[in-house]
């Protein structure tokens, strides 16, 4: 019958970007000026981002998307197959591919805040994998959406790879991994992937690369705010900062202010100085006793890691 098949669903949570306004302003107006980095996901940002992703420079979706593909068995043995799948933050849904054959999972929920880009690229999942329910929600997953009704009551298991958890300071990782751990429950179990602290050329060549893609990243989130508050950002006004800060064992992104500049934010005035700059983003590497004190922190424990030989990357599961 047909009530039994697997399906296909969207669900758009609403203007996800609804009181960014209030938390936008705040944000250009404090100390230091900031605009959250999950601004930069509009289309063209998403696909600046999978265009990062392939850059000599940026080897952590590479280096990770190995690691998944040489230990999808093993990595289903330590998870157990059969789960609800969940997926913060999956973009183009390419990872989770990976891992579906040797997971078996009785549903996948992604979830991003890029509504058009997620819809095209879970529908095409769907019908790449026929058996696999799929419920794709646009939601601002920084703060973990409650889960839609009718999902399977199987146990859960959230994905949440490519070192997404790295935007979040470590306290608020703490928080998020915290809440994790309460949203999949005493049978949940969580897979992440985490960028690993190194030497410090390589992270900032990583976050500088050649061909300029993590700048124009980086500038078109003013674009995305000319739109989302009516601003008048002039994305030539500004320069693209990346580097590694090593006490703090973190890429620092910012946008950096080529002259003494106003500019109209949702009817308000933002005044920079020559130099002053915007943090567009921190992405948090961890070692591993830092990341096992995290975990610990949250609530949760290690039940395996694997990582490439280089030591560059590591994917933990972790379980309550
Ligand atoms: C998506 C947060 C993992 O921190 O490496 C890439 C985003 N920013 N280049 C990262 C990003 C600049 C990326 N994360």
């Amino acid at each position: 019958p047909q009530h039994l098949q697997p399906a296909f669903h969207y669900i758009d949570s609403g203007p996800v970007i609804q009181d960014s306004t209030t938390e936008l302003l705040a944000g250009l107006q404090g100390k230091p000026r900031r605009i959250n980095p999950k601004y930069f996901y509009d289309e063209r940002g998403s696909q600046l981002f999978e265009q990062i992703t392939q850059q000599p420079e940026y080897y952590p979706t590479r280096t990770e998307h190995a690691i998944l593909q040489n230990h999808a068995h093993d990595i289903a043995q330590v998870l157990g197959t059969g789960r609800v799948l969940l997926e913060p933050g999956a973009g183009n849904c390419e990872k989770v591919r990976l891992l579906l054959e040797a997971l078996q999972p009785v549903a996948y929920v992604p979830v991003d805040i890029s509504g058009d880009f997620l819809c095209q690229a879970a529908a095409r999942l769907a019908d790449e994998y026929p058996w696999l329910g799929i419920t794709a929600l646009r939601a601002d997953f920084t703060h973990l959406p409650s889960l839609p009704d009718g999902l399977p009551a199987a146990p859960r298991c959230l994905f949440y790879p490519g070192s997404t958890l790295g935007n979040f300071t470590r306290p608020e990782a703490r928080a998020f991994l915290h809440h994790a751990a309460r949203l999949v429950g005493a049978n949940g179990r969580l897979l992440l992937g985490v960028d690993l602290h190194k030497d410090h050329r390589q992270l900032d060549a990583a976050y500088n690369d050649a061909a300029g893609v993590t700048a124009a990243f980086n500038l078109n989130v003013l674009s995305h705010l000319n739109q989302l508050l009516e601003a008048d950002f002039d994305p030539a006004g500004f320069r693209h900062l990346a580097g590694y800060h090593r006490g703090y064992r973190r890429i620092e992104m910012y946008l950096q202010s080529r002259y003494v500049q106003r500019v109209r934010c949702a009817g308000e005035i933002v005044r920079l100085r020559r130099g002053e700059r915007i943090l567009t983003e921190y992405s948090c590497k961890y070692t591993h006793g830092g990341f096992e004190r995290l975990a610990r922190d949250a609530g949760l424990r290690i039940s395996g890691c694997w990582q490439d030989s280089d030591g560059l990357f590591a994917v933990f599961a972790l379980a309550p």
